[in-house]
């Protein structure tokens, strides 16, 4: 029997591949279209015996039969998505396609099979924002998306909820707040800032830098998605938060530190449209029903994550100067 993970190849996606090779002794199938955000290099070292990657599209529903047709797949792990805000501004059609259209057929494809459970992976910004006095967000807080990517990602959890409610299918969601660490793609806020410091390039800032992310390291996060996985409640949905509130002009400020960059690269940009302000997350539900908490503080995972990208340039350049460097150009100029 085995674990299928979609999105295998993406940031959150192959650090939870390394987890499940380490703490469990499950078969792994994995599934990636390999879009810009899909990167083999990320599955490096995944041990061939424990692990199947597929090249296929969730959207494509020969390739999910194929996968379940030979695959003994108990139990999925759905984190394939178009994941960054920027790029749904941009052109939000492939968020729909992968996000809603994809969830859906994989839906089918688990329900039809009859896996165990599923494990739908979904983010805090499905709440919408918060203002700097109001409580963190709970799982009782109402759905209100601002953007084409968290609406999409709204979209799928209801998807979810309403297979639970009509068919008695095992799904759980989860949903985390803002990832870093290892494997992650520069466009968001922590590679690319930590990049550019690096490099003696502009920092830029949106808005004012105010705004306030709850930042967990992706060990966490994925420690907490495999928690899910193994003793969650069908129908349930888990907020998973790292308990660190900062604000994006405060994180830069310390990459520039630690980078020994010099200030004056900071450059205040014109704002995100639509940029929520803050998120933050009660994380009481799952710290109380099923014993997971993080562990990683926020100073020692951003030192041990700037490391990481000095110690794997390699891994960064083959990014940054294939399309990334359009999308750059489109995004900041
Ligand atoms: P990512 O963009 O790094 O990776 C996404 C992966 O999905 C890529 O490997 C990509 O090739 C693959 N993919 C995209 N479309 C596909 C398709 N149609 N079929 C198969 N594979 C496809 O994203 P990430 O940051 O690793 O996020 C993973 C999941 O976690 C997403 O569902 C995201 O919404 C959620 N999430 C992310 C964060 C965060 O801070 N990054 C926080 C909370 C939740
Ligand atoms: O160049 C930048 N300058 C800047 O000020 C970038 C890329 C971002 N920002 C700001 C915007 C946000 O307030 O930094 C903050 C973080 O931005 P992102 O890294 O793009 O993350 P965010 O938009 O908060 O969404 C992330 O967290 C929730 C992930 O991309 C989502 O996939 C996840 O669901």
């Amino acid at each position: 029997m085995s674990i299928l993970v979609t999105g295998s190849a993406g940031f959150i996606g192959s650090n939870f591949v390394r987890l499940l090779i380490d703490a469990t002794r499950e078969h792994i199938v994995s599934l990636d279209a390999l879009t810009y955000a899909g990167n083999m290099d990320n599955l490096v070292n995944v041990p061939s015996d424990r692990h199947t990657f597929i090249h296929g599209n969730i959207c494509d529903e020969q390739t999910l039969t194929e996968v379940f047709r030979d695959h003994a797949i108990k139990k999925v792990v759905h984190f394939a998505a178009e994941s960054h805000v920027d790029r749904s501004i941009m052109s939000s059609g492939p968020f729909i396609q992968t996000n809603v259209v994809g969830t859906q057929r994989l839906l089918d494809a688990s329900k039809s099979h009859g896996v165990e459970a599923f494990v739908h992976v979904s983010t805090d910004e499905v709440y919408g924002t918060l203002n700097l006095t109001e409580p963190a967000f709970t799982e009782q807080h109402h759905i209100q998306p601002n953007s084409p990517y968290s609406a999409s990602k709204a979209a799928s959890d209801l998807l979810v909820r309403s297979y639970v409610e009509t068919f008695d299918f095992p799904a759980m969601i989860t949903r985390c707040s803002n990832n870093y660490g290892p494997y992650q793609f520069p466009e968001k806020l922590i590679p690319l800032m930590i990049h550019n410091a690096k490099n003696n390039r502009p920092l830029p800032v949106y808005g004012d830098g105010s705004n306030i992310r709850d930042w967990i390291h992706v060990s966490d996060h994925c420690k907490g998605v495999l928690c899910v996985m193994d003793k969650g409640k069908a129908g349930e949905v888990y907020n998973i938060g790292g308990h660190s509130e900062l604000k994006n002009i405060d994180i830069v400020h310390q990459i520039i530190d630690a980078c020994g960059a010099d200030s004056s690269l900071i450059q205040f940009v014109t704002d995100r449209p639509g940029h929520d302000f803050r998120y933050a997350m009660d994380i009481e539900k799952i710290k109380r029903e099923l014993g997971w908490a993080p562990e990683v503080s926020f100073s020692d995972g951003l030192s041990s994550t700037i490391q990481w990208y000095a110690d794997n340039s390699d891994w960064l350049e083959k990014i940054i100067n294939g399309d990334y460097q359009n999308y750059y150009k489109e995004q900041y100029q």
